[in-house]
């Protein structure tokens, strides 16, 4: 009984892992034809690496209590045969719990304590050290004692006001949200702040990751989870419950966290079980729950097809005692076709789409370098023929042309040191209006911003002026780049004009998708400022790490933004290189050729006969390459979900 997004997934790893030697073929190809420069070397590693961390997470969401863990034992831990996360009543998971796996480590729980919230690295920062967490291996044949680790993910412990409020636990503006305090004045606090399960499910070591959540409105869960972890999902499971139907809280939590993300939205109508009534016919309780999923459909304002009727107890046993019938009716396979429909074809295009300009790139470039070299080797083969029965003297005299030749074309070198040295100058200003210190300093100012805003609850304003900032300096690194473009397409035009250079631009990078991605993060933080969040900001921690939080996504942008700019610069530079190098290493070779002719007779026709043969090896190089990229591009891709998958109705 596999999941059915099982097979979708094989398929996936099976395209990711046909692409990934495809690549290394293509690599092995230009290193063994001397095409393999630094750039197209450091662009093949680059889409490799794309390829290979591909992940995919899950995040399933949803109040305190509505059977989020209970889902996630379904569908991902029946395999242990018992239940392994904490779902039952009084134990529930009180800090985020992220499952996947990293190839080729051992199977591992790692628990971040809350203390670690009382600095103020985030969580992406303590991710990268090890030495912060707490971590316990267990045997993948003893599932009683990965259940007893994540009984973990429930605990708590009592602390004082004053460790609660240094914690971001307890908020003196929001009585509402803090927790009760007890009769010795402590108040219960998780004990762990995150884990992260390391376990080699198949669908996990398939690059799936899935991230169970305790309540969103939890004062607890502040910035971390609703900043960070949510923005990087592909897919949001939205737990409800049968039993309690669409609450205030519910409705709060799906408009302000969910509804206007960009990524699919599984709604899930959990607990139906408890719809079932000995006192009704079964074709009543149907009713019942058909109705109720249309009340939360409207409510929501998402597709019937999005809402799943869905007992995750009785999928879990089901599942555990191997009846297929008992599962069929829990609701949860229809669940799992959407989820692999939604969750693995989502993003597989963009992926496809990157790998291909990138495979297109090359080849045009392949070629034209190849038939660079076909080129030389043709106007070789004329300059020997002509010599063919020619005198000694003749022999000399075309030496010596090679030798002026070549001199003239060394005269190149003091213009593309000029065109260097501009270019030089005009990326490290694209790179500065992109550099990480500016970034600093505008975050900074924001928060100078903030804290009067705070006050005045205006703190849409202080936000919008610094994405106007940032979109500005955006604006500059792309400016300066269509400058670098303009400097060097007019240097290229000279140099090919003047010393028969072929040297072709390649298209400046195209930087929308980082506006984009700008946006996408000025409208989840802006979303943020909007709420609760605000207040909370009023607290030193929070701020403090508000911004780093900030800070560190708006990094990764414009980081990516220069790291673009910069490959697509230097591989321009690493053209004209290589066609000076080529270049050089062909007067040489003509040289060779015409001393050699000069002292061994028949040397002349061997020559002619040598050059036909690297003709012939280059085009059968041309046609090579093409094929390699061409069976790329035509990989046979995922099975197509089938339309109606996506909108399935329930009995
Ligand atoms: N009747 C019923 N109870 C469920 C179901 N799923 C979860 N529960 C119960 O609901 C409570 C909360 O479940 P849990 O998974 O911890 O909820 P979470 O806080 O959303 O993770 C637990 O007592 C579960 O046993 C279900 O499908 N049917
Ligand atoms: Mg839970």
């Amino acid at each position: 009984m596999a999941p059915p997004f099982a097979a979708r997934l094989e398929a996936l790893q099976g395209w990711r892992a046909s692409m990934l030697a495809g690549l290394g073929e293509v690599d092995r190809f230009l290193a063994a034809h001397d095409l393999r420069d630094r750039t197209v070397a450091a662009r093949i590693a680059a889409l490799r690496r794309r390829l290979a961390g591909d992940k995919r997470m899950l995040a399933v969401v949803g109040e305190f209590s509505r059977g989020k863990s209970e889902l996630i034992n379904a569908l991902l831990l029946a395999g242990c045969g018992r239940r392994i996360l904490p779902a039952t009543p009084g134990r529930t998971t009180m800090c985020p719990v992220e499952l996947g796996y990293e190839i080729g480590t051992r199977p591992s729980v790692a628990l971040l304590p809350m203390e670690t919230r009382r600095d103020e690295a985030t969580l992406a920062e303590l991710r990268a050290d090890p030495a912060r967490w707490t971590r316990f291996e267990f045997d993948l044949g003893d599932p009683a004692r990965l259940a007893e680790l994540l009984a973990q993910v429930a605990a708590t412990r009592g602390a004082s006001l004053d460790e609660a409020r240094a914690l971001g636990l307890w908020d003196d503006a929001q009585p509402q949200a803090n927790p009760p305090v007890d009769a010795q004045g402590q108040v219960e606090i998780p004990l762990w702040r995150h884990a992260l399960v390391n376990h080699p499910h198949p669908l996990l070591r398939r690059g799936l990751a899935v991230l169970d959540t305790p309540g969103l409105n939890a004062l607890g869960a502040e910035p971390e989870l609703t900043l960070g972890l949510l923005p990087a999902a592909q897919a949001v499971v939205f737990v409800l419950g049968a039993d309690t139907g669409v609450t205030r809280s519910d409705l709060e939590l799906w408009r302000d966290h969910l509804a206007s993300r960009p990524v699919a939205h599984f709604v899930v109508l959990n607990k139906i079980d408890t719809l079932r009534d000995p006192l009704l016919a079964p074709d009543a309780v149907a009713q019942q729950i058909e109705t109720q999923r249309r009340t939360v459909a409207q409510s929501l304002g998402v597709d019937l097809g999005a809402v799943f009727a869905v007992s995750a107890r009785e999928a879990l046993v089901a599942r555990i005692e191997g009846d297929a019938g008992a599962l069929e009716r829990s609701g949860l396979p229809r669940l799992e076709t959407a989820l692999a429909a939604g969750l693995l074809d989502e993003g597989r295009e963009g992926l496809q789409r990157l790998i291909g300009d990138a495979l297109g790139d090359l080849r045009a470039r392949t070629t034209h370098r190849l038939g660079e070299r076909r080129r030389q080797i043709a106007e070789q083969t004329l300059e020997l023929r002509g010599l063919r029965g020619k005198s000694s003297a003749r022999l000399r005299a075309a030496r010596q042309r090679v030798a002026v030749e070549e001199h003239d074309f060394e005269r190149c070198m003091v213009q593309i040191q000029a065109l260097r040295a501009v270019h030089k100058r005009l990326l490290e200003q694209a790179l500065t209006a992109l550099a990480g210190e500016g970034l600093r300093r505008e975050v900074e100012q924001l928060q100078q911003a903030l804290r009067p805003a705070l006050f005045r609850l205006d703190t849409r304003a202080a936000f919008g002026a610094l994405c106007a900032r940032l979109r500005e300096s955006l604006g500059q690194g792309e400016a300066r780049s269509v400058e670098i473009q303009a400097m060097l397409a007019a240097g290229c035009t000279r140099l090919n004009a003047e010393f028969g250079f072929a040297i072709e631009l390649p298209p400046p990078p195209a930087l929308a998708h980082f506006g984009d991605e700008l946006a996408l993060i000025e409208s989840s933080y802006a979303r943020y400022l909007g709420l609760a969040g605000a207040l909370r900001l009023l607290q030193p921690r929070a701020m403090e790490q508000f911004k780093r939080m900030l800070l560190s996504k708006l990094r990764v942008v414009f980081e990516s933004a220069g790291a673009e700019i910069e490959l697509w610069s230097r591989s321009l530079i690493a053209q004209i290189d290589a066609q000076v190098g080529e270049r050089r290493s062909a007067f040489a070779r003509r040289a060779a050729a015409l001393e050699r002719i000069d002292q061994a007779a028949g040397e002349l026709e061997r020559r002619l006969a040598e050059l036909a043969a690297q003709d012939t090896a280059l085009l059968r190089a041309q046609g090579r390459m093409g094929e390699l990229v061409e069976a790329l591009l035509t990989a046979p891709a995922m099975p197509e979900p089938a339309a109606r998958e996506r909108r399935v109705a329930v009995p």
